[in-house]
């Protein structure tokens, strides 16, 4: 932190806190009522690495495309997906984002431009590729982002991908949030300690870039280039940041008493939240007041109040529709 640039407007510092801290105060509601049981789906909260998705979607409108995997809520809420819809989803109601049939991992909201999540790491980068290439195919002006954790660029698909982005000057940006773990694995049992991902994108011919993944103001400035390189036509971006999960990994709980990684590591990057570091150099900048801060935590908890009071109020899907979107013909 402490990068933060003065030149910025001080409204756009404010949303984008604003924007994260909303991210936050939805997944800490559904922390708290996850031992209600009436959510019966997994949760895979983003709580601490809130700035990313913040900080990239700044730069996207509703046309562009954003797609994400299974820690997904935070880019869906980032692109404005709705957020009754999904917590609606979440309960499995039928006004959920994907009809109750998907559950957290499965979130779509295409009136926001958000093309969905699946849970197979690594899944949606080709689809977003994809897109992209319908995209360039048609000749239209919007850009498709991919949300992935550092694990899915372990997975074949995932050069497979960047080659043919690389090769057709795709107009895709891959977005990797280094959160050091894969469940339980560190990066020392997955990866060879000379491995450095950003050399292997660029091997490809990519434009690549990487930073703090908890500082929002330096995610907003590296895409602000990606997309400037990828909406002039000069093909995909790679960015990388880092980042870590507060929460266990799947799971509204902590987990740092089962021995993968220790407390003491949790405790620091803890100190480096995203939130509150921001929020502190904002007030130091004056141009955020406390007072500010607490009427907008009022006014977000009423639209989580009333979310939650839809999804939980709304019917769950008629049995009669049991066998309907199984299959498209
Ligand atoms: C192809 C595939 N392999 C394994 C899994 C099981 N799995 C689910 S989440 C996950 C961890 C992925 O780690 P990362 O991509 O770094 O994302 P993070 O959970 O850290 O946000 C794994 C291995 C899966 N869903 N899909
Ligand atoms: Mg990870």
């Amino acid at each position: 932190m402490g990068k933060c640039n003065n030149v910025m407007n001080p409204d756009l510092k404010k949303k984008l806190l604003f924007n994260m801290l909303r991210i936050r105060l939805v997944e800490e509601a559904i922390a708290e009522r996850y031992s209600e049981k009436k959510m019966r789906c997994p949760v895979h909260l983003c709580i601490g690495q809130e700035a990313i998705a913040i900080g990239v979607c700044a730069h996207l409108s509703t046309k562009d495309y954003v797609m994400s995997a299974h820690r997904s809520h935070g880019h869906y809420l980032a692109k404005g997906g709705d957020l009754k819809a999904m917590l609606a989803e979440i309960y499995g109601k039928v006004t959920g984002c994907s009809l109750g049939r998907g559950g957290s991992m499965h979130l779509v909201d295409l009136d926001a431009g958000f093309l969905g999540a699946t849970p197979i790491v690594g899944g949606t980068i080709p689809i977003a590729v994809g897109a992209a290439f319908g995209s360039q195919m048609k000749g239209e002006s919007r850009i498709s982002v991919v949300f992935m954790g550092e694990a899915a660029t372990e997975e074949g698909v995932f050069s497979e991908s960047i080659n043919f982005a690389s090769l057709k000057k795709l107009p895709v940006i891959f977005v990797c949030e280094n959160n050091l773990y894969s469940v339980y694995s560190p990066l020392s049992v997955r990866q060879s300690a000379e491995r450095n991902n950003s050399a292997i994108v660029k091997g490809y011919g990519i434009y690549t870039d990487k930073g703090d993944g908890n500082d929002v103001i330096e995610i907003y400035q590296k895409m602000e280039n990606a997309v400037g390189h990828a909406r002039q036509g000069l093909g995909p971006a790679y960015l990388e940041f880092d980042t870590y999960r507060w929460r266990e990994h799947c799971g509204p709980n902590y987990d740092n008493n089962i021995g993968y990684r220790s407390e003491e590591e949790y405790l620091d990057w803890r100190k480096r939240c995203p939130i509150t570091c921001f929020e502190e150099i904002l007030k130091q900048e004056k141009v955020l007041s406390d007072l500010e801060v607490k009427e907008t935590v009022k006014k977000i908890t009423a639209e989580i109040e009333g979310a939650f009071n839809f999804a939980v109020s709304s019917p769950f899907p008629p049995e009669k529709d049991l066998y309907h979107h199984l299959y498209a013909y």
